[in-house]
């Protein structure tokens, strides 16, 4: 059954891809994600991988939605932006430390200090935010493909023992629009949970490559990450999990 739906694919779309990728592609089909490789000699595809989207809770939970070329590639372009836009380590209007530090990318940055939660054209350092790199955009487009583009990439840096408590996203405008996830590097516990506090919740193991998509009923859920598995992918040479939360703003 599988093997008819990529064959049809396959067939439908492998011209176009073709010329992009050249020997190696994926393609978005419904609930599957598949890859395949170019065999020149022959002209057909042996098919690589196939994962499988599914939800909980209502997130959509894309996994190895990003091989390992495509993951190195935008770390790479996540460098040139954090050379720009570097970490800083916010604080909440509480005055408590955050234990990720943050950047971001887009016409928006996502800030956190005494003054409170809000997004601000510009880093504190003063410079605008860098562009949204276009991987980053092609992955929202993909799993997102009604949706506005993105005015915020949000840039999460977790080292050993950082974490990010439950929360609600609920400083953008229109909550119609969805907010994508992606991870990078080491192994985040993801937990979901209720659009009121409290209830029961859901905790899934995110891995490098992984994309979440809320939208919808999870739009609004709480949501947050107990914990990373420090040093449990090879990604980022010094260890640590990089997610970026993209968001419509205004
Ligand atoms: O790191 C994650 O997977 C979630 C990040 C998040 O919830 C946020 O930035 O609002």
């Amino acid at each position: 059954m599988a093997r008819l739906r990529v064959r049809t694919v396959y067939k439908e779309r492998v011209f176009g891809l073709q010329a992009r990728h050249r020997r190696r592609f994926r393609l978005l089909s419904g609930n599957f994600r598949v890859a395949f490789r170019l065999r020149p000699a022959t002209g057909r595809a042996k098919l690589l991988a196939m994962s499988v989207a599914h939800d909980i809770r209502g997130f959509r939970i894309h996994p190895e939605f990003m091989d390992r070329p495509a993951q190195v590639a935008l770390v790479e372009a996540l460098r040139d932006v954090l050379r720009t836009a570097p970490l800083v380590q916010p604080v909440t209007p509480r005055g408590r430390p955050m234990s990720v530090r943050m950047s971001a990318a887009g016409r928006f940055g996502w800030i956190t200090d005494r003054r409170g939660y809000r997004y601000e054209e510009a880093h504190p350092n003063g410079a605008p935010w860098p562009p949204i790199p276009p991987e980053v955009l092609s992955i929202w487009r993909a799993v997102a493909p009604e949706a506005r583009d993105p005015e915020c990439c949000l840039i999460n840096w977790y080292g050993e023992g950082a974490r990010m408590g439950l929360h609600q996203d609920r400083d953008e405008a229109d909550f119609h629009q969805p907010v994508v996830s992606v991870s990078l590097g080491d192994d985040g516990l993801f937990r979901m949970g209720n659009v009121e506090r409290g209830g029961k919740t859901a905790s899934l193991w995110l891995r490098s490559g992984d994309v979440v998509v809320m939208g919808g009923e999870a739009r609004l859920r709480h949501h947050g990450v107990d914990r990373i598995r420090f040093g449990s992918s090879t990604l980022l040479p010094e260890g640590g999990r990089i997610n970026l939360t993209l968001r419509v703003v205004t």
